[in-house]
C-alpha cells in the first residue's frame, strides 16, 4: 500500500512542504500483495486467524466489558464503564488483526463479527466526532484534560484499524468514523492552537498511515504538529503534574535534540515509528538524525540479545545502559511489536540491512514469545531466565499484548519484500511469493526456504519481459561476526563462505548496505539460490552487563535458545557450559511444533553425598528455541547458560 499511495504522496507533499525532499530509499511491498506459504510461518498465521482471534473475541466482548463499553457509550450519556480507560484501543487492535487475517484467510463469519462491532463503535461516536467510551461513560467534561489518559492513543488504534479494513473489505464505515474522529481532533489542537503532547504516542504514526490511504495533507501536517509539541513543556496531566517525569513520555528535550532511549519502551517506540514516518515525506533529516543516535542507544547499550527492550518494570521501560537483568527482564510483547515497526521504518529510509538484522531479532524471539504455539496464550513480559514461576497466560488486565502480536503476524507479510526504482530487496527469507512493478513492467518473485531451521533459499524471478534491475537481498547479520559496538558478540565462529548462484552458476555479487546486489538483466524464470550457512554460535555479551559476566547464550540462524527444564530432567539453572560444548543438531518434527534443537554436554553440579561441598557430573542438555519455552507448562529456563560455578541455582 505505502508503494502504491507514493505518487499521491510526492503530489501532496509538494503543495504543503514545498522545499521538502522525500528522505524514503525502500518502499516495502504490502502485505496484501504477498501470499505467504512457509512451513515454519504459514502455520503461526493460521493460528493467529482461528485461535489468536478466537480468543481475542471472547475476552473482548464476553470475559471483559470493552464492547459493551461501546454499546453504553451509544446513548451519548453517562453509564458504567467497565475496564481501564485505554481499553477501547484493544477492540480496535483486535479489529485491525481480524482486518489482516480476513485477507489471508477469509471467513464470513469473522467478518460478520467484525462488522457487528464496527456498528457499535460507529453508534458511539458523538456528533462532533469524538470517541472515547470512557470519557463518555464517566463524563464529557474531562475530555482532552489529562494528556496520559490515552484519548489519542485510542484514536491512532481506530486509524489503524480502520485502514486496514478499508484495505481488506473495501468497507469505509470504520474508516468514515475514523476520519471524522482525526479531523476533531485536528479541529481541537493544531487549528486551534491548543497545545497537546501524546502520553502515549501511536497517533502520530496512524495519522501517517491515515495520510498515505487518504492523501490528505491535514494528516500530514498534524502528525508533525504532534511530534513538534514534546519537549517544550506543554506537558499537562498524570505524567508531568504527579510524577514530575517527562522522560517516561520522551518528552523531556524536543524529538531532534534527542539522544537517548529513555521512559516507557512501547512509547518510544511507536514515536520514532512515527517520526520516520512523517521524515521520509517530509525529508526533515533532524529526525533522522536524532533517530540514528538514539537507535544505537537502544541497540548497543539497551537490547536484550532477544530483541526484546525496556528492562525495568517499574516505567515498562529503559533504565540504565548496560543494566540487563535476565529474570527480572521486563521486556514487554508490544515493545518488541514496535522494535518490528521502528526497524522497518529506520530501513525504509536508510536502506540498510543492519536495522532488518534487529527487526529479524526482535520478530523470531522477543515478540514471537509472546505467542503460545496453540495462539491462545500469551506472554505479556518476557525475561530471559525463569525458576520456573512465569507462566503464559489467557489475558491481562492491561491487555495490550495479545491483539498486538496478532496483528504483528498477521501482518508478517509486510517486512519480507521492499522496492525502489532500482530494482527488489528481500529483506527476511519467508516463503512466500509476490508481484512488484520495476521499471513499468511486473516482475513475480516465488521464494521458497528452509528458513530458520536451515538456510537454504531459492527465488525465481518471472519478469513480464526481460529487463535489468537489482536485486538485493539481505545478508543477514547473525552470519558475520556483529559490527564493534554491538552488545553481543561470537565467542569463535569465522564467518563461512556465501556463495549465490544463478540458474545454478555463481555469480558475483557486489555487498552493499548489508545486501548482496546482483544488478543484471533478469529474464523468465531465473532462479537465485543461496545457502545462508548456519552453525550454533555460542554469544557473550559486553563486560558492561554484569547479569551476563561467565555466561553464553547460544543463537543459530536468527533464533536465540534457552534450556528449559522440560527437557533437562527438571532443572535448567544447575550445570554449567564447558570450554569447548560440541555441538549437536537435530530437527524434532514432533516437539514443539518441530524445531531444531541443540544438545550438547554439560557439567552438572551435585551435592556430594557430605551434603557440604558439591562435584559436577557430565549430563547432556538439550536446548530448545527462545520463542518455544513455556509451552508445556510450567518449568525453569535460561538463556545466558553459567561458564562457572559462581551462579549456579542447585534446585532449578
Ligand atoms: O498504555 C497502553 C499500553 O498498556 C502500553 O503500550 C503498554 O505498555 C501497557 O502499559
Ligand atoms: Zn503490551
Amino acid at each position: 500500500m505505502i508503494r502504491c499511495f507514493s505518487f499521491l504522496l510526492l503530489v501532496s507533499l509538494f503543495a504543503h512542504t514545498a522545499a521538502a525532499q522525500s528522505l524514503q530509499k525502500l518502499y516495502p511491498v504490502s502485505f496484501s500483495a504477498v501470499n505467504i506459504q512457509d512451513s515454519f510461518w504459514s502455520p503461526r498465521l493460521k493460528t493467529v486467524a482461528d485461535a489468536t482471534l478466537k480468543a481475542c473475541i471472547e475476552y473482548t466482548e464476553n470475559k471483559t466489558g470493552r464492547i459493551r463499553n461501546f454499546e453504553r457509550a451509544a446513548a451519548h450519556t453517562t453509564g458504567r464503564h467497565e475496564g481501564i480507560y485505554y481499553d477501547d484501543s484493544d477492540v480496535y487492535k483486535a479489529l485491525e488483526a481480524m482486518a489482516y487475517a480476513l485477507r489471508t484467510h477469509p471467513n464470513p463469519a469473522l467478518e460478520k463479527k467484525a462488522d457487528e462491532w464496527i456498528d457499535k463503535i460507529a453508534a458511539a461516536q458523538l456528533p462532533d466526532g469524538y470517541l472515547n467510551t470512557y470519557y463518555t461513560l464517566t463524563g464529557l467534561n474531562q475530555r482532552w484534560t489529562d494528556m496520559e489518559r490515552h484519548e489519542d492513543y485510542c484514536a491512532g488504534h481506530l486509524i489503524e484499524a480502520a485502514i486496514a479494513y478499508h484495505n481488506t473489505t473495501g468497507k469505509r464505515k470504520l474508516l468514515d468514523v475514523a476520519i471524522r474522529f482525526a479531523d476533531h481532533i485536528d479541529s481541537v489542537f493544531r487549528l486551534a492552537n491548543r497545545p497537546w503532547v501524546s502520553g502515549h504516542q501511536e497517533i502520530e504514526l496512524a495519522l501517517m498511515k491515515l495520510y498515505h490511504h487518504t492523501s490528505k495533507a491535514s494528516y500530514l501536517q498534524l502528525a508533525q504538529w504532534f511530534l513538534e509539541q514534546r519537549g517544550h513543556g506543554h506537558g499537562r496531566g498524570k505524567i508531568w503534574d504527579d510524577w514530575k517525569d517527562p522522560k517516561y513520555c520522551q518528552d523531556d528535550v524536543p524529538v531532534k535534540d534527542q539522544k537517548e532511549i529513555t521512559g516507557h519502551a512501547v512509547r518510544a517506540m511507536y514515536l520514532y515509528t512515527g517520526a520516520a514516518d512523517v521524515a521520509a515525506v517530509t525529508g526533515d533529516a533532524g529526525y533522522v538524525k536524532a533517530m540514528n543516535t538514539v537507535w544505537e542507544d537502544v541497540v548497543y547499550r539497551n537490547m536484550y540479545i532477544t530483541g526484546g527492550i525496556g528492562a525495568q518494570a517499574h516505567n515498562e521501560g529503559f533504565g540504565v545502559d548496560y543494566d540487563l537483568p535476565n529474570e527480572d527482564a521486563y521486556c514487554e510483547t508490544c515493545a518488541s511489536v514496535g522494535m518490528v515497526f521502528w526497524n522497518q521504518r529506520m530501513n525504509m529510509l536508510s536502506g540498510h540491512a543492519k536495522f532488518v538484522d534487529v527487526l529479524e531479532r526482535s520478530l523470531y524471539n522477543g515478540a514471537l514469545d509472546g505467542l503460545s504455539l496453540s495462539g491462545d496464550r500469551f506472554f505479556y513480559g518476557n525475561p530471559l531466565a525463569s525458576t520456573g514461576t512465569h507462566n503464559r497466560r489467557e489475558w491481562f488486565g492491561t491487555a495490550c499484548c495479545p491483539s498486538n502480536i496478532a496483528r504483528l503476524v498477521a501482518s508478517l507479510g509486510n517486512y519480507i519484500y521492499s522496492t525502489s526504482d532500482k530494482g527488489v530487496w528481500v529483506n527476511l527469507y519467508v516463503g512466500s511469493s509476490t508481484t512488484v512493478k520495476l521499471a513499468g513492467s511486473n516482475v513475480a518473485l516465488h521464494l521458497q526456504t528452509t528458513y530458520p531451521w536451515k538456510g537454504d533459499v531459492s527465488l525465481t524471478v518471472q519478469p513480464q519481459k526481460s529487463n535489468t534491475f537489482e536485486i538485493n537481498l539481505r545478508l543477514p547479520g547473525w552470519l558475520t561476526e556483529p559490527a564493534p559496538g554491538n552488545l553481543y558478540s561470537y565467542v569463535a565462529a569465522p564467518a563461512p563462505a556465501l556463495e549465490i548462484k544463478v540458474n545454478g552458476k555463481t555469480v558475483n555479487y557486489k555487498v552493499e548496505d548489508g545486501y548482496a546486489k546482483i544488478n543484471r538483466q533478469w529474464k523468465k524464470g531465473d532462479q537465485i539460490t543461496l545457502h545462508l550457512p548456519m552453525q550454533v554460535r555460542l554469544v557473550k555479551s559486553r563486560p558492561e552487563v554484569a547479569q551476563n559476566k561467565d555466561r553464553v547464550a547460544l543463537q543459530y540462524g536468527p533464533l536465540v535458545y534457552c534450556v528449559e527444564g522440560k527437557d533437562n530432567g527438571g532443572n535448567a539453572w544447575n550445570f554449567i557450559v564447558p570450554q569447548n560444548p560440541v555441538f549437536e543438531m537435530a530437527f524434532r518434527p514432533v516437539l514443539l511444533g518441530g524445531v531444531n534443537t541443540i544438545t550438547f554436554e554439560a557439567n552438572r553440579v551435585v551435592v556430594a553425598p557430605d551434603g557440604k561441598s558439591v562435584r559436577t557430573e557430565k549430563q547432556p542438555i538439550t536446548a530448545i528455541p527462545y520463542y518455544a519455552w513455556n509451552n508445556r507448562g510450567a518449568s525453569p529456563m535460561q538463556v545466558w547458560l553459567p561458564t562457572s560455578i559462581s551462579d549456579i541455582k542447585l534446585n532449578y
